[in-house]
């Protein structure tokens, strides 16, 4: 079987663009002409169809990935010629039901709509469509195709975004598309100099995911000081056995620890509830930690895995790491799924307590602030010490107000009195 390298092709004023799609998958059969991914610039976005027949064998792009004419994209292994008939044939039977098939229905879409979720199917639609599904916040595999071939319309978008809202959100609820709503009755322009830019795309990728936690779960934030003297004396004392020079170790990473810690003796803030309807809640018996980046194009929540089975030394280099991988947009999208509960640390940067907003379906989040130094009283004498400020905010259907100010006692007691403890662990 012979295998063919499928490149960039010369697309007029792309040069050094941005994949912002990967429409085919390895082992995936494609035909000619099928679009294998979508790239954009700052202008617009196009997709790049395959010269060829065949069944991929390596795709050597990933998301976020710059690229210019000439560029390997994936090898395919080129079907032998029986295949390619039965190809034919296959599609052309396709085309012939497609051709008798009327658009569907608002009520066969709707129906549909479960199926659709559920499979992993890779939608056919133009840049512009996908573009359109983007800004609304809507995952254009999802949506049924009302086209030739399932290809899906501006109109086919439009249907599913009504239909998700009706299903989903009670009619009282902000979807978030406040514009129409709230209109404001003046131009900034009138009372000054503006300058009127787009919004980055993660931004709004993560706007309509803000938008449902924060309309969905009603949220309640603690807050807390944790005396953390001892473990910054602990921190900074740290050497390398090697080099004897002192190790660069970040204090989130004591925190992640003592944050699993008190998830397994608190599990309900280690759950999920994905709908409230269902009566149900997931219990997660991992220990999977989400970290807040903060990058040049907006908020990432990658996954910190098996926090429960790493040392500190090995979480503080894994953290780095990965925060990287995010700021290059280079982190794998499956980094982004299966928390169990997020911290989001403004401890490098300043200020003392926020309001986090929980990482949807989670049902806490711990805001971590800037440690200071303070003259407390300790003992009978006031003494300087070394204050963590910490906020946690919690989804008050699950989680009472007395067992979230357990939860932060017990990581207090990780950080401070139990920590040598509990770190040993
Ligand atoms: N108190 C005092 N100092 C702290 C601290 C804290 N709670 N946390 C970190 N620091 C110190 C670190 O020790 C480091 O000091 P040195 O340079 O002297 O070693 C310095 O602050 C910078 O830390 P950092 O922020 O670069 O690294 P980190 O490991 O602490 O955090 C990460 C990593 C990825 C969480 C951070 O870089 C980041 O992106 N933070 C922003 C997250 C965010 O935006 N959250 C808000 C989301 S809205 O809910």
């Amino acid at each position: 079987m012979s295998t063919i390298d499928i490149k960039v092709p010369n697309i007029g004023d792309f040069k050094d663009v941005e994949i912002i799609e990967i429409l085919v998958k390895n082992g995936q059969e494609i035909n000619k002409g099928d679009s294998i991914i979508t790239l954009e610039s700052d202008k617009s976005s196009v997709e790049v169809p395959s010269d060829h027949s065949g069944k991929i064998s390596n795709i050597n792009v990933k998301v976020g990935d710059k690229v210019s004419e000439g560029d390997l994209i994936l090898k395919i292994e080129l079907f032998k010629k029986e295949d390619i008939k039965i190809d034919n044939e296959e599609i052309n039977n396709t085309k012939k039901i497609n051709e008798q098939i009327e658009p569907l229905e608002k009520k066969e879409m709707s129906a549909n709509l479960q199926n659709i979720n559920k499979s992993d199917k890779l939608a056919l639609a133009s840049p512009r469509v996908r573009k359109f599904a983007r800004e609304l916040g809507a995952d254009i595999n999802r949506i049924p195709g009302s086209e030739k071939f399932g290809r899906v319309s501006e109109d086919d978008v439009k249907s599913f975004v009504k239909l998700d809202i009706n299903q989903k959100q009670p009619s009282n609820i902000n979807d978030g598309n406040q514009k129409q709503k709230f209109k404001i009755e003046y131009d900034h322009a009138d009372f000054g100099e503006i300058d009127v830019k787009d919004i980055p795309r993660i931004k709004k990728l993560a706007a309509p995911h803000l938008v449902n936690s924060f309309n969905t779960i009603p949220h309640v934030t603690h807050h807390d000081e944790i005396d953390i003297t001892e473990m910054e004396e602990f921190r900074n004392s740290l050497t390398d056995h090697y080099n004897g020079e002192k190790l660069k170790i970040t204090p989130l990473a004591f925190i992640m620890k003592a944050l699993v810690a008190a998830l397994k003796e608190f599990p309900s803030f280690n759950s999920s509830i994905e709908d409230m309807s269902s009566g149900k809640i997931t219990f997660k018996k991992y220990f999977h930690i989400g970290i807040a980046v903060d990058t040049p194009n907006g908020l990432m929540v990658p996954k910190i895995r098996q926090v429960d089975k790493k040392n500190i030394q090995h979480l503080s280099t894994e953290l780095r790491e990965v925060a990287q991988k995010c700021r290059d947009l280079k982190i794998d999208k499956k980094e982004f799924y299966g928390g169990s509960m997020t911290i989001s640390s403004l401890g490098g940067i300043g200020g003392s307590f926020f309001t986090p907003i929980i990482n949807y379906p989670e049902v806490a989040i711990l805001g971590v602030s800037k440690s200071n130094k303070k003259q407390i009283l300790y003992g009978d004498r006031f003494t300087s010490r070394t204050i963590l400020p910490i906020s946690l905010s919690y989804d008050h259907r699950i989680i009472d107000g007395a067992e979230a100010a357990r939860f932060c006692n017990e990581i207090r007691d990780n950080l401070g009195k139990n920590f040598a403890f509990k770190l040993a662990i």
